[in-house]
């Protein structure tokens, strides 16, 4: 026992009473201590020790074969109130899934260990900092979490007696699909997942803490919490502008955040900067600004299409101490996937642990597969990754896979039509959730899986932070789209490091130093105002008007999809700022 506090002596007793656990581990996030799980993982099979020459301290872990993403249908928020969860939420009465659960977690951890996690979700002390205790029968997840937060004996002396944390049980039970769980209390701040062992479900200081509790923190207290890289562009003056950008789930976060710029912009002296590639807590700051921190202390990227061309610092950040999840393992005890290089290893295990054959066309890591990385191990890191007052943003970014109807790139005409921008991003769907892949289907802010309370009243929080006085410079907000297809489906942007190109206009807008056209849906580039640089031969100059053109039959039928959508979400709470703002759309279209 590391502490008195009698509100997490006594939630401990209750959970252990519940689980029934053989013994309690109390983890002090000591490498010792870590090394110790490591190596009883490796006699169990949870855990393999990879190469350590190649891949020092780094391991490797499958998940179950019908549990290797999130399960956004199995996902509920309990809050009192069946309207305050909203159309995007599943919800259950509190007391009803309290029950429900509880029969489930019943004697789960017999023969097993417990564990107890302290962590925080940015830097410990800090104005942004909550804190949390992960109670959990996984070592995975145990040292998962002493990756992707900063878990520590400090926790308890920042918590004092204070029960002002986030509960969080965690059992793998059978890892039964029909009996799996994640559910938020956010009146309870408590988090309960049951039946994974996968990432998202069951690392529960990231989504379920971090965005889907946070949310809820968030608009009660004045802040947001947000489903947002953050990244800084310096320039060759050294001066550095910060960007926020939110796209879906598998759409670009981390790449974008550990962009390389293209050979002309590192000659003339810019560089990217990491800060964070999945979540951002926002708040005002005391310059009246926006300022944002990364909450994690880790990624956890999607592995297959990560490469040394593709995402060079990411894949140095993996070379070290990390853990890799449902990637191809290679008999010299590395590992491979999809996209890292053009050979296919020979004599390899695919993600299911079967010998693989590259010829047989099936894939051999899963398209969900991933790997937790510490942070610190990142080239670019941003210095101000530790500045506990986060980084001032000049403009946020919404985006998403759409095949035609969004541009390269358009800027909202203030605030509220950036809200509307970011409420209305659709985009394709992807691998990190379980159910179809490919679908479009409207995801306000990246946010709809992960929104903790009812999106409309999310919406009206967006609102509000635009017009709350401690604000007095609102970040530019601009919508982006990498995955614009011609009609044989090839992307029509290279993306990756080009996308530079797109920041840098975006920057000069937040500048003053660009015009751009008014057009229907917002301020467009005009196209020579995009840097094409070095790429002429791939994006010609009508490659760069077709990604610039918006066609109006098209937005038509987006603005008619969009008033279905508002029709079916608003519940009668839609902000008129939003309702006002697809008149306007549909005005322009006319
Ligand atoms: P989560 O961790 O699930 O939140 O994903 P993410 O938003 O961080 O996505 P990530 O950067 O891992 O990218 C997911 C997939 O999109 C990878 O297969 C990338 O190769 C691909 N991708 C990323 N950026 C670009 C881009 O600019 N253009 C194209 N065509 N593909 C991209
Ligand atoms: C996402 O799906 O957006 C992720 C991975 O970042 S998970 O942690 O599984 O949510
Ligand atoms: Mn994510």
């Amino acid at each position: 026992m590391y502490t008195n506090n009698q509100a997490v002596l006594t939630w401990i007793d209750k959970m252990a009473a519940l689980t029934k656990p053989d013994k309690i581990v109390w983890i002090n996030g000591s490498e010792e201590q870590l090394e110790e799980l490591r190596q009883e993982a490796y006699k169990t099979g949870e855990l393999i020790k990879l190469n350590g020459e190649e891949l020092p301290g780094c391991v490797y872990h499958r998940s179950a074969l019908n549990d290797v993403a999130r399960v956004e249908d199995r996902t509920f928020i309990c809050c009192e109130k069946k309207e305050d969860a909203g159309p995007t939420n599943n919800w259950m009465d509190p007391a009803q899934m309290h029950k429900m659960l509880d029969e489930i977690y019943d004697g789960s951890m017999k023969g097993r260990t417990m564990y107890v996690i302290p962590y925080s979700m940015s830097i410990v002390g800090s104005p942004f900092a909550k804190y949390g205790i992960e109670l959990t029968d996984s070592i995975y997840v145990v040292v998962s979490m002493a990756i992707m937060t900063r878990v520590g004996l400090d926790v308890y002396d920042a918590l004092g007696d204070s029960p002002d944390f986030i509960k969080g049980l965690h059992a793998k039970a059978d890892l039964d699909a029909e009996k799996r769980y994640i559910v938020h209390f956010p009146q309870e701040n408590t988090i309960m997942s049951v039946n994974s062992g996968y990432g998202g479900n069951v690392l529960l200081g990231k989504k379920c803490f971090a965005l889907r509790i946070a949310s809820c923190l968030g608009r009660d207290e004045g802040w947001m919490a947000e489903h947002m890289l953050i990244l800084g562009v310096e320039f060759p003056n050294g001066e550095i502008h910060y960007i926020s950008a939110a796209f879906p789930s598998a759409c670009g976060k981390t790449n974008l955040a550990m962009l390389i710029p293209p050979e002309g912009y590192q000659k003339a002296g810019y560089k990217v900067w990491t800060v964070g590639d999945d979540i951002a807590w926002i708040r005002p700051g005391p310059d009246g600004r926006l300022w944002a921190v990364n909450p994690e202390n880790g990624f956890f990227g999607v592995a297959p299409g990560t490469s040394m061309k593709s995402n060079p610092n990411a894949m140095l950040s993996t070379r070290k101490n990390t853990i890799f999840t449902n990637v191809v393992l290679k008999p010299d005890g590395t590992v491979w996937w999809e996209g890292m290089d053009k050979n296919p290893p020979k004599g390899a295990l695919n993600w299911k642990g079967e010998p693989w054959d590259p010829a047989d066309g099936s894939k051999g890591a899963h398209p969900n597969s991933r790997f937790t990385a510490p942070a610190r191990n990142c080239p670019c890191l941003s210095k101000e990754y530790d500045n506990p007052q986060g980084v001032p943003l000049d403009a946020m970014l919404f985006g998403g896979r759409r095949a035609k109807t969004a541009p390269l790139v358009y800027q909202s005409r203030d605030w509220n039509h950036g809200v509307f921008l970011g409420a209305t991003v659709a985009s394709e769907t992807t691998a990190a959730a379980t159910g179809a892949v490919g679908v479009v289907r409207r995801d306000p802010m990246s946010m709809r899986p992960f929104i903790g309370y009812h999106v409309a009243d999310y919406w009206q929080h967006w609102i509000d932070m635009g017009r709350d006085p401690r604000v007095t410079k609102l970040p530019k907000i601009f919508h982006v789209n990498w995955f614009r297809t011609d009609d044989e489906g090839h992307f029509l942007w290279p993306g990756f490091g080009d996308n530079m190109r797109v920041l840098e206009w975006i920057l000069k807008r937040c500048a003053g130093e660009v015009d751009a056209v008014e057009t229907p849906i917002g301020y467009m580039p005009r196209p020579e105002d995009i840097n094409l640089a070095g790429i002429e031969d791939e994006v010609s100059e009508d490659t760069l008007k077709e990604l610039l053109t918006i066609d109006k039959d098209v937005w038509k039928a987006e603005a008619a999809d969009i008033r279905t959508f508002f029709d079916q979400v608003g519940e009668g709470k839609l902000p008129k700022e939003l309702s006002d703002c697809l008149e306007t759309l549909e005005n322009n279209l006319k």
